[in-house]
């Protein structure tokens, strides 16, 4: 089904959207790779090419950059243009401070990347889906995107816009055979809170350690779940936890064995 299918990954150079692109190079999809470290990009493409035989177009870039997006877009070569399928993965949380103390840049990269950047790629590949009629977007929510936690203030404020953002898309599209969906994570162990708690391991490790999260890999099944159904089935949004967290309040301390 996804045999030669032209998919696009932001956030292809680590954690969920790696793994995406693993998932759907198993599957015989072409894949056009976004990120902002290049080098990851090139290893990973080069690891799909000899694993799968996979062939990938990579563009190195900043989802924040408006300009940037719409020229990575309109120059693609001609046999990338017919995008499939969108996975709008590219986000990331910065801190965990209160309103009251946080820093602003922290708040623009936040609603940068995760609310404009999804808009910015979402803007540019959508019109040529609905001029073909057909393709789907798929957006990488979060529980946090249903749900509140001490600190996640803004992070938690823009994954309710990616939620909002596909509902949005789901009703803009509704004629059309373009489908939305997205994919809502609780804990997967990732670069996520490297990235936090900027490049603070040993804080970041321990978010990891008072249950088994979810692996990328999990994340990724789901995505492919929902890009491998029939045409008059859209998936509108899934929920993924760990079995040990019920809640973004509510986990069970059970330890890593
Ligand atoms: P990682 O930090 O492992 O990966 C994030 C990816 O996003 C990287 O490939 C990074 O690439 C890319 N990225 C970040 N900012 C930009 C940017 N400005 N332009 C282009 N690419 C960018 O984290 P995850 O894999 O965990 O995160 C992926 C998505 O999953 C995010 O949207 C996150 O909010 C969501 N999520 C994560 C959960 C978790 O617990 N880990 C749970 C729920 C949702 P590069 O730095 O090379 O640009
Ligand atoms: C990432 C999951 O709970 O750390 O979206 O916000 S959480």
């Amino acid at each position: 089904m996804l045999k030669s299918q032209i998919v696009m990954i932001t956030g292809a150079s680590a954690g969920i959207g790696k793994a995406c692109a693993q998932s759907f190079a198993r599957e015989g999809a072409r894949l056009i790779l976004v990120a902002r470290r290049e080098e990851n990009l090139r290893q990973l493409a080069a690891e799909l090419a000899t694993e799968h035989g996979t062939i990938c177009h990579l563009i190195t870039l900043d989802v924040r950059d408006r300009l940037a997006v719409n020229a990575a877009v309109e120059t693609l070569p001609a046999e990338w243009r017919e995008i499939d399928i969108l996975l709008n993965n590219a986000g990331l949380s910065r801190g965990l401070d209160k309103i009251q103390d946080a820093d602003f840049l922290d708040w623009d990269e936040m609603i940068d990347t995760n609310i404009k950047g999804l808009l910015w790629v979402s803007r540019a590949v959508l019109p040529g889906m609905v001029a073909r009629d057909r393709g789907q977007v798929i957006n990488i929510g979060s529980v946090a995107g249903r749900q509140v936690y001490p600190g996640g203030n803004v992070y938690c404020a823009t994954k309710h816009a990616v939620r909002a953002l596909t509902q949005g898309m789901r009703i803009d599209l509704l004629g059309t055979r373009v489908k939305a969906s997205s994919v809502d994570p609780g804990l997967v162990e990732t670069e996520f809170s490297e990235v936090r708690f900027r490049g603070d391991t040993e804080r970041a490790g321990q978010t990891y350690v008072n249950f088994p999260p979810l692996q990328a890999a999990d994340i990724a099944e789901a995505v492919l779940f929902c890009a491998t159904r029939p045409p008059h089935v859209n998936v509108q949004d899934m929920l993924i936890m760990p079995q040990d967290q019920a809640a973004v309040y509510a986990s069970h301390p059970r330890g890593i064995q």
